[in-house]
């Protein structure tokens, strides 16, 4: 467009939440299509499903995996591995529109030549949500993180390096973009109770795509 548009929405297209942590709004809006067509080949071979935490405890958010490998939890601990436990297979292929996407996104943030060697995607419905957590079960925690939001909105919330660090809310709408990388890397975050709505995109759930360098 020629012309700024004086009637854009308030939020920001980019906003810097913390140094390494860049917020990309409507950044997947384009491949969003294709990033649902991908979801959907991937669960006709490796389906979603509601993994137990080392506690005991199923999670609320179904889960599966693509690219070399797959994170994974069970009564042994939570860690990435290259079959999918529920079939014995090899995790389906990670789309090349959904690692180019990431490295667009991640060379964005100032992290060029992301190269992810998972994606796991997580599977919200109305009430399901992801409790305040780091990731650290990834190797290399030089490499950033970068995650995609797809469908319903989400209240994501995100602290600190310290478990008691205060936490901030942010809400996450279909298309957003977030890359964590450099001293944002080992941030503590999550994600709250989904509320119930429609999206024309997903139907009635929300969809989380997060791409690692893992192994
Ligand atoms: C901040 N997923 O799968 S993505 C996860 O929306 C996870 O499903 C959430 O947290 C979801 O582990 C949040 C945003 C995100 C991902 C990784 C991060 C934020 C992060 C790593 C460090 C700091
Ligand atoms: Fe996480």
């Amino acid at each position: 467009m020629a012309q700024p548009d004086l009637f854009a929405p308030p939020s920001p297209a980019r906003d810097i939440l913390s140094p390494g942590a860049l917020l990309l709004r409507g950044f997947a809006l384009d491949a969003a299509p294709d990033l649902l067509a991908g979801i959907a080949a991937i669960e006709a071979q490796a389906p979603f499903r509601h993994m137990v935490t080392p506690g005991g405890f199923t999670m609320s958010v179904a889960m599966t995996s693509c690219g070399a490998l797959g994170w994974v939890t069970d009564r042994r601990g939570y860690r990435y591995a290259p079959h999918d436990p529920d079939t014995g297979a090899p995790w389906p292929a990670m789309p090349e529109a959904f690692r180019a996407l990431a490295e667009r996104a991640a060379a964005e943030a100032g992290f060029p030549g992301f190269a992810p060697d998972t994606c796991l995607i997580n599977r919200y419905i109305p009430g399901a949500k992801l409790a305040l957590h780091q990731d650290k079960d990834e190797r290399d925690t030089g490499a950033p993180i970068v995650s995609v939001s797809l469908g319903l909105p989400a209240t994501f919330q995100w602290g600190g390096l310290q478990r008691g660090d205060t936490v901030r809310r942010l809400a996450l709408e279909h298309g957003d973009v977030l890359a964590w990388g450099g001293p944002s890397r080992l941030f503590h975050h999550g994600i709250l109770a989904l509320k119930p709505g429609h999206h024309p995109a997903t139907g009635a759930t929300r969809l989380n795509l997060t791409f690692r360098r893992a192994g």
